[in-house]
């Protein structure tokens, strides 16, 4: 590795599985890439990924006061060498972390262009340096994304924006980030509409900015096919913050506007726990509900407060929620190319490069931990047998017709009234069920 990066994170051996009796802090002690689970490796299972954005770009502000990390590649001249310098950094901290994924939004990784052209050129000059460093050092990209929100000019959307001019101009960007994805060997291609939504109703046209919405993504699609990208499009739901409202509040009306505009086909969802939060979810249900509907893709994985109602993206370290998350992903299959993707800034006051390390590293030894509960859960049939033994009055023959369409409502009240029905309430069994995942964990 070259000097600003070694200089950055000290001279630090790679983080290793040292097991549960480890004392030194920088090391793995449930994540043991190589163990097998269910089936497939832990590092299969999870397959991690940092971000850019939070990592490497946010200086540390909040809306009280400015930057606080002072991070060395953020203070030079030229923007270029500045953005080399950062991804010699970024890609020491993939190495020492030993995760398999990055992720990032053009704007991250590249100087923002003055124009499409330039911004072309400048994606093109890092792909050039990433795709170096993925040679080398094998980490893969499991999405790549473009930041549809941050300027001025998207002040009022992208696709949803009133001026045509300005949904032109995400199409260049995104065009230029989906084919860097490309490029870069990117497993997915994500889509958060962070400005897509509206601030008031009083100078809004709902319609219209929904169909040109589903005109964007439908456009996003055809050139994804255009240009021969495998992955899936991830539309990343999430009810508000910056806007008021915005229109990917949630799974269930992400599934509604994907069926309307007829891109299931092609899109499914990136989960992020925060997001669901916001939505009045939990992290579960997005999930379960993601798999319910055939759309879930890949997780952006992190933690809000409970006593904080915005996006506070802090690093996931809650066991016991991830297992249930965990549950849910292994009950749908694990991931295919989707993955864990670490959508979480260490706070404001994490200031040495230690504290990226140990965000990093307790959380990913919390979802190995998540991880290996929820399969001892499923071995053991925890949750599925008590679901199962729930609804096994359907499974019946009567149940069974019922749901094949082969009886009407006249016919099942009939029966229900000839055979005098009187059904009897069951317990749900909560606190005994909370009992069980209690002494999973
Ligand atoms: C913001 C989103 C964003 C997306 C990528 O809340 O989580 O970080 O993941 O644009
Ligand atoms: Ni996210
Ligand atoms: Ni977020």
């Amino acid at each position: 590795m070259n000097a600003p990066a070694t200089r950055f994170f000290g001279a630090l051996e790679p983080i290793r599985f040292q097991g549960t009796d480890a004392t030194d802090p920088l090391s793995y002690r449930w994540y043991d890439k190589n163990r097998v689970v269910a089936g497939r490796t832990m590092a299969e299972h999870l397959r991690f990924a940092v971000c850019y954005w939070h990592s490497f770009c946010w200086p540390g502000g909040d809306p009280f006061g400015g930057e606080t990390f002072l991070r060395p590649w953020m203070h030079g001249v030229d923007p270029m060498e500045m953005a080399k310098a950062k991804a010699d950094v970024a890609f020491d901290l993939f190495r020492l972390l030993d995760v398999p994924f990055f992720t990032f939004h053009d704007v991250d990784a590249a100087p923002e262009g003055a124009n499409l052209a330039e911004q072309a050129k400048n994606v093109a000059a890092i792909c050039d340096v990433f795709e170096k460093k993925i040679e080398e050092t094998g980490v893969k990209l499991l999405w790549g994304t473009a930041n549809l929100f941050s300027h001025r000019r998207y002040m009022a959307g992208a696709a949803t924006n009133p001026d045509p001019e300005v949904f032109a101009y995400a199409a260049g960007q995104v065009r230029i980030a989906l084919e860097a994805t490309k490029r870069l060997g990117g497993a997915n291609y994500v889509l958060w509409g962070g400005r897509e939504g509206y601030e008031t109703l009083l100078n809004t046209d709902m319609k219209r900015e929904l169909d040109q919405f589903g005109r964007f993504l439908a456009m996003v699609a055809e050139h994804k096919h255009k240009i021969g990208f495998d992955g899936p499009l991830l539309i990343e739901p999430k009810p508000r913050e910056p806007t008021k409202h915005q229109y990917d509040f949630d799974v269930a009306t992400v599934y509604g506007f994907l069926e309307r505009y007829d891109l299931l086909a092609d899109v499914k969802v990136n989960i992020e726990q925060n997001h669901a939060l916001l939505a009045g979810h939990s992290f579960e249900h997005e999930v379960m509900l993601a798999n319910a509907l055939g759309i879930f893709g890949s997780i952006d994985i992190n933690r809000g407060d409970a006593l904080l109602g915005w996006d506070t993206d802090q690093f996931a370290m809650d066991v016991g929620e991830l297992t249930l998350v965990f549950h849910e992903i292994l009950k749908g299959g694990g991931f295919t190319t989707g993955g864990m993707n670490f959508d979480a800034k260490i706070r404001r006051q994490s200031i040495d490069p230690a504290d990226l390390l140990h965000a990093h590293v307790g959380s990913i030894d919390a979802c190995a931990r998540a991880l290996l509960n929820a399969a001892a859960m499923l071995e053991k049939r925890t949750l599925t047998a008590p679901r199962e033994a729930r609804y096994a009055g359907w499974d019946g023959a009567e149940g069974q017709a019922i749901l094949a369409g082969k009886r009407s409502l006249a016919e099942v009240a009939d029966r229900a009234t000839a055979e005098g029905l009187d059904p009897q309430p069951r317990s749900g069994r909560q606190e005994f069920l909370e009992g069980e995942v209690m002494r999973s964990l």
